[in-house]
């Protein structure tokens, strides 16, 4: 007998499917592809447990789908550019590209042992010069293409890193690394056009049917789109040129309650003030430190300046309304000017309560016309509310068909206009960084800005650069910018601003299909593998990524990339959720908290016998140091019991906690898997007795392992395989009924365990790998559970029980009782007073 040794098995069959080439994928079958695709990681230097689970689920996938005959494409690659690489070359001096490089080399080592199905000939990371350099010639036919401009925008500016922030590198009005207060600069970026798609892009949300309803519905937000009415106040005097003010609302509904306007600092009539009043130049100026992200304004204090001008009041002329200028208004959403209605908007009540302004109703509830003094009255558009003042003078019943009228009304009258609009704004590129993709544009002075020759590309990042000096280092280079204008052949600089990493990973999808192809893609090889037919990845990408994913799918279309059938590239989508682990904390001699890593505790003390606090399950994190190191977990038990871990618990959608007794819980089982095959295996071949309850286990087990893997209720599945393994343990069956039993307990585990369940396969005669073996199919007869057991009385005493089918006769029943062991023995030749069946309850024997 031997015993179950994870580090032999696991290395020596990770070996014979590198042999054999089994994860190679090539389309030059005749098997239906299936590609599988899980969120590339970045190179950190290290693999954490949320990256174990992840690629596990798709692991799972793909090996599922090896067994059902199809030709799976299942790639790896890395999302390598990015600050942290200029981070570690700022605090420790590494050359940003050697640091990556390092981190990608030491992750493969620690993926690698987890036996995943990956084909690694397909592997490239994003800064590999052979993949930016497509990204480049994708970018220049976008930039012919009409999908990529540049335009003057406002940015966060960092004036200590010297550097252009996003908006999440803003942290209460200061930059994440400097602290230094953020300003806001124009400056001239590159924009892809996705608003143009906008549209599209919401409307196709509806056949993503094998999407999460979620993500579905924060794309749909993040998208934005409302109707609304555009349209002017009139100045009560023209003022710098402007005659009136524009606005765009959602809620024209409310107009009869308007009581002030808003111009955003940044409103062409707002700046034009600004010359001739100090005051308000100094509140502008301070406005615009608050940086440009929505997510700060709507946190920051509301804030606002009277410039002293009045608007005519447009259902009311003898009435006139005070013009602010206000830090919640955007400059770069509908017209950058508001007209406020502190009744039925909270955020302009707010503000109308800071200055003292007007609160007027339009409309208040059906039965009820008290307003509570801070809380304006924001019923949802369809509830029917009574009027006060409706602005078309129309009887209407709910907010949203007065917002309709009055667009309609509006119209009729020449005030304004019915406008949709959308809140998705076009996607900034670019990135005063040096470790993304170089924009490949050159500026000429004769020519303006022309695109690189397609022939020059890869434009690729120099080495030799510095950090020691904030900014970006393309700037300072000697000599990089320097190159021949692509149009006239003058002396010309090259463009230094990079690429969003956001653009790296929307479009490496439809590179790995041909990931050498000397094109962005080969479209013989997209059309073929496209789409992804399973996305597996975090929630945290739910807007951004997919977003982005979905307009590239589209760019690339038009740009002959893809084919048409890609424009939604992901087919199904799947996020997973998250590791989590109990926090273990003692305190400093100042209260502070101290973290301690898992693997110090043991029953809830430190070594030291300090006891420690315990604190319940979170998410992994290294500062928190409740994080289980993948390799330290794999030298101790195997992969298999990592991987039968993560996906045991918990359905894969919810949150797993990690917990050592779980591990090794999960160790016993495939240890006690093992033990099982290994005692079959070495039986005696024995009586060939049937057993129907294993039969019918192992069905049960077919059927629901493959109901669980198709539709990503992989701990249902697990918990069915236990059962099957208990069933299988007790069993009385013969040796050979036990020995298919067990290949195909094996066959059931091998996605989630593939290497123990190669070694069992083969101990038991199994032919080739398990892993390209066909996938065991359940007999739907046995899945109906169609016999009863009976007990057998003998004088009043239970002696034995059988197993028959439950519509078999009662004298079939009787017979078959009767030739029971146990009934044969009490009888002892003679034959029975009396036999009494009781038809699925019970057999009484009288002797
Ligand atoms: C008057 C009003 C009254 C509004 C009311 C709302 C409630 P959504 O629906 O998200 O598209 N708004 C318009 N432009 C803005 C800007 N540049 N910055 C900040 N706020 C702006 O938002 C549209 C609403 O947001 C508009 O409708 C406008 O306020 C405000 F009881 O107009 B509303
Ligand atoms: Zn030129």
């Amino acid at each position: 007998m031997s015993r179950y040794s994870a580090a032999e098995i696991e290395s020596k069959w990770q070996e014979a499917w590198n042999k054999a080439s089994v994860f190679t994928a090539s389309h030059k079958t005749d098997r239906p592809k299936y590609y599988v695709l899980e969120m590339f990681p970045y190179p950190s230097g290290r693999i954490h447990m949320g990256h174990v689970r992840n690629y596990t689920m798709g692991d799972v996938i793909a090996r599922y789908k090896i067994s059902t005959g199809h030709n799976v494409l299942h790639p790896m690659g890395w999302d390598a550019f990015g600050m942290p690489a200029e981070n570690a070359a700022m605090a420790i001096g590494a050359n940003p590209r050697d640091w990556t490089y390092q981190n990608i080399a030491d992750m493969r080592d620690q993926m690698k042992p987890l036996g995943l199905s990956i084909d690694w000939s397909r592997e490239f990371a994003t800064c590999d010069p052979e993949y930016y350099g497509q990204q480049q010639a994708l970018f220049l036919d976008m930039l012919e293409t009409g999908l990529v401009y540049r335009k003057n925008a406002v940015v966060n500016w960092d004036p200590v890193d010297m550097t252009v922030l996003a908006n999440e590198q803003v942290i209460d009005g200061k930059g994440w690394r400097s602290g230094a207060d953020v300003e806001r600069r124009e400056l001239t970026q590159w924009f892809f056009k996705i608003s143009d798609m906008a549209e599209e892009l919401l409307e196709a949300l509806d056949g993503l049917e094998n999407w999460p309803a979620k993500v579905r519905l924060m794309q749909e937000n993040w998208i934005g789109k409302s109707r609304g009415l555009q349209m002017t106040f009139d100045l009560t005097a023209p003022e710098h040129g402007h005659d009136g003010i524009e606005v765009y609302t959602t809620r024209p509904d409310t107009l009869a309650g308007a009581s002030f306007m808003a111009l955003s600092t940044d409103h062409p009539l707002s700046r034009a003030l600004e010359a001739d009043n100090p005051d308000l130049a100094a509140f502008n100026a301070d406005c615009r430190k608050l940086g440009t992200s929505e997510v700060e304004l709507e946190k920051a204090d509301k804030r606002g300046f009277d410039t002293g001008l009045t608007v005519q009041h447009p259902l009311h002329p003898d009435q006139t309304l005070p013009v602010w200028v206000a830090n919640f208004v955007l400059m770069d959403y509908g017209t950058g000017a508001i007209f406020g209605c502190p009744a039925h908007d909270q955020r302009d009540l707010d503000f109308a309560r800071k200055y003292d302004l007007n609160v007027i109703d339009t409309f208040v509830a059906m039965d009820d016309d008290s307003r509570v003094e801070n809380t304006a009255y924001v019923p949802p558009k369809t509830e029917k509310v009574r009027w006060i003042d409706q602005p078309a003078g129309l009887d209407v019943a709910t907010g949203q068909e007065a917002i309709d009228a009055t667009i309609d009304w509006a119209e009729a009258q020449g005030m304004g206009e019915g406008k949709t609009q959308f809140r998705l704004r076009d996607w900034g590129l670019s990135r005063q960084r040096y470790w993304g993709c170089p924009i490949p544009v050159v500026h000429c002075d004769t020519c303006g800005v022309v695109p690189e020759k397609k022939g020059n590309l890869p434009v690729r990042l120099p080495d030799d650069v510095s950090f020691d000096i904030p900014g970006n280092p393309l700037d300072r280079h000697p000599t990089w910018r320097d190159c021949p204008c692509p149009a006239c052949g003058a002396p010309a600089k090259r463009e230094t601003d990079t690429m969003d990493t956001f653009v790296d990973s929307s479009w490496y999808y439809a590179r790995f299909t041909a990931p050498r192809a000397e094109t962005p893609t080969d479209l013989d090889e997209a059309d073929y593998w496209m789409n992804v037919d399973q996305y597996i990845g975090g929630i945290e990408h739910a807007i951004l990524h997919l977003l982005y994913s979905r307009f590239f799918a589209r760019a690339m279309q038009i740009t002959g990339h893809l084919p048409e059938k890609a424009i939604e590239p992901f087919d199904a989508l799947f996020t997973q959720g998250m590791v989590t682990h109990e926090i273990y904390q003692t305190r400093d001699e100042r209260g502070r908290p101290v973290y301690h890593l898992p693997e110090d505790i043991a029953d809830g003390k430190l070594a030291d016998g300090t006891e420690v606090e315990i604190i319940p399950s979170a998410k992994m994190s290294k500062s928190k140091k409740n994080v289980v190191d993948p390799v330290s977990i794999i030298s101790a038990y195997g992969a298999d019991t990592a991987r039968w871990f993560v996906l045991s618990d918990s359905p894969p959608e919810r949150d797993v906690e990690w917990t050592a007794a779980g591990a090794e819980a999960a160790h016993k089982h495939l240890s006690r898997v093992y033990r099982i095959a290994d005692d079959i295996a070495a039986s005696d071949t024995g009586p060939q007795a049937v057993d129907q309850d294993l039969l019918r286990e192992m069905h049960k087990a077919i059927n629901d392992v493959t109901l669980g893997v198709e539709s990503f209720g992989f701990n249902a599945a697990i918990a069915r395989l236990y059962a099957f393994t208990n069933t299988l343990a007790k069993s009385k069956a013969g040796k050979a009924a036990k020995l298919e039993a067990v290949k195909t307990l094996a066959q059931l585990m091998s996605p989630m365990t593939p290497h123990l369940s190669e070694e069992i396969w083969t101990r038991l005669g199994g032919e080739g790998l398990i892993t390209t073996a066909p996938w065991p199919v359940a007999d739907p007869a046995m899945l109906i559970d169609d016999t009863v057991t009976l007990p057998i009385q003998i004088n009043g005493k239970r002696r034995a029980e059988i197993s028959v089918p439950k519509d078999m006769s009662k004298d079939e029943v009787e017979k078959t009782a009767l030739a029971v062991d146990a009934v044969q023995k009490a009888l002892n030749g003679a034959a029975p007073k009396k036999v009494i069946v009781v038809p699925g309850r019970i057999v009484n024997v009288v002797v």
